[in-house]
């Protein structure tokens, strides 16, 4: 829609990199934060094996597959996402690692999703995967967005990918040639345009999930950790994901609760 630009020439830059590239992939912006929630699943992993708190937490995650045997991966994840979303500081922190970029990117009146989910993709595996989508295509509004923060280094195979904004247009006039057909037929004809972002371990990646994106099997030699949480401004349109269940206000300003508080005098107006 036309509309009349007042923001600063540093966020319109930020903007505009999201918009052209559908991701904005940067520093974490709170490094203690990471680290902790680093620590915690950590801890939580090394609580499930029965063994020592490693010296090393990279190295200790990225070698998981030499601990936990692919049949028990479900339920070790079950309960370090358990122990993950059972800390009442993490969601703050998990915020804190991207505030000022979510702020900017998105509202500073913001709503994020009441669980954190994290995902563990061992070498060669292929029980976890998630083919091409955009979360639009499943029931999420097109106002929210994925932060998304690996607690490895993720490269290659071992991370995700995105299908960029100009290509997501061309697919969009042609999705029709795609109705009958696979997740797998899409991803092949578009493979060429599919963006692999290569996302270290102490910097976050918040992208549009109206983009196609997804993963593969991971054939790198370690395993990846990743989390993802979805933001949006609390007063853009909700679709499946309701206000309340799936998302919470975070950071409401004391005007619009004043606003959501009032109630007309009675008789007013009668
Ligand atoms: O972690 C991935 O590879 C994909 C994540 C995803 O699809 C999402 O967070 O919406
Ligand atoms: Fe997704």
């Amino acid at each position: 829609m036309p509309y009349t630009d007042f923001l600063p020439a540093e966020e319109r830059a930020l903007g505009e990199a999201f918009l052209k590239d559908g991701y904005i992939l940067a520093p974490a912006e709170d490094r203690d934060a990471l680290d902790a929630i680093r620590d915690l699943v950590v801890t939580e992993a090394c609580r499930w094996l029965e063994c020592p708190v490693p010296a090393d937490p990279g190295l200790f995650l990225n070698g998981i597959a030499d601990r936990v045997p692919v049949d028990r991966l479900n339920a070790f994840r079950l309960h370090v996402i358990g122990a993950m979303n059972a800390a009442p500081w993490l969601r703050p922190a998990y915020y804190a690692i991207a505030r000022r970029t979510l702020e900017r990117v998105v509202s500073n009146e913001l709503c994020m999703q009441r669980r954190i989910n994290l995902s563990i993709q061992m070498p060669d595996d292929d029980s976890s995967l998630l083919p091409i989508h955009a979360d639009t295509w499943s029931g999420d509004s097109p106002f929210e967005v994925v932060l998304w923060i690996p607690l490895v280094d993720c490269y290659r195979t071992k991370s995700m990918y995105l299908l960029p904004p100009a290509a997501t247009a061309r697919l969009e006039t042609d999705m029709h040639r795609f109705a009958s057909r696979s997740a797998d037929d899409l991803c092949r004809e578009y493979d060429r345009d599919l963006v692999w972002i290569d996302i270290p371990y102490g910097s976050f990646l918040l992208f549009n999930q109206n983009l196609p994106h997804g993963n593969r099997v991971n054939r790198e030699p370690h395993t990846r950790w990743s989390m993802n949480c979805r933001f949006k401004g609390v007063f853009t349109p909700y679709a499946d994901k309701r206000l309340g269940e799936f998302f919470e206000p975070i950071t409401l300003r004391p005007a619009s609760r004043v606003g959501l508080d009032y109630d007309y005098p009675e008789g007013f107006g009668a």
